[in-house]
């Protein structure tokens, strides 16, 4: 569903880095660097849990292209990469859960446990940045 490989390595960078700038303002708030907002935290939190969805699919056989950071292990242990994509989409609803409750308490935990999820995939199939 990509016309080039480019396309698809441009897509599922462009969902990563929604994702991640959604969860950094969560964790500039978990690590007290922003104020807790409690409505900001919410709508972060539901944006990574959309965004958790989406790369996966765009890695597709033969867009393993050069310096996209994405490792070939993806292609070669592709049931592993997707359990882990799993892992995360089972993490995101818990921490929109937790910002729900309106409690920073509560995101501090499952905001680490959702990082856990992130790094694990990262360390197997993210070359380094
Ligand atoms: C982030 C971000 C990641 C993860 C990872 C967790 O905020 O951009 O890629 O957390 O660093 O270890």
């Amino acid at each position: 569903q990509f016309a080039k490989p480019l396309d698809a390595v441009k897509y599922r960078q462009s969902a990563f880095i929604i994702m991640a700038t959604s969860f950094g303002r969560l964790g500039a708030m978990v690590q007290g660097k922003a104020p807790f907002d409690a409505k900001a935290a919410l709508e972060n939190a539901k944006i990574v849990e959309f965004m958790s969805h989406l790369p996966w699919q765009a890695f597709q056989p033969g867009t393993d292209l050069p310096d996209s950071h994405a490792k070939p292990e993806i292609w070669k242990e592709m049931d592993k990469f997707k359990a882990d994509a799993g892992k995360l989409q089972e993490m995101t609803p818990k921490l929109v859960a937790a910002a729900q409750t309106g409690k920073l308490d509560e995101i501090k935990v499952v905001f680490g446990q959702t990082a856990k999820t992130c790094k694990a995939c990262h360390d197997s199939f993210r070359e380094e940045l």
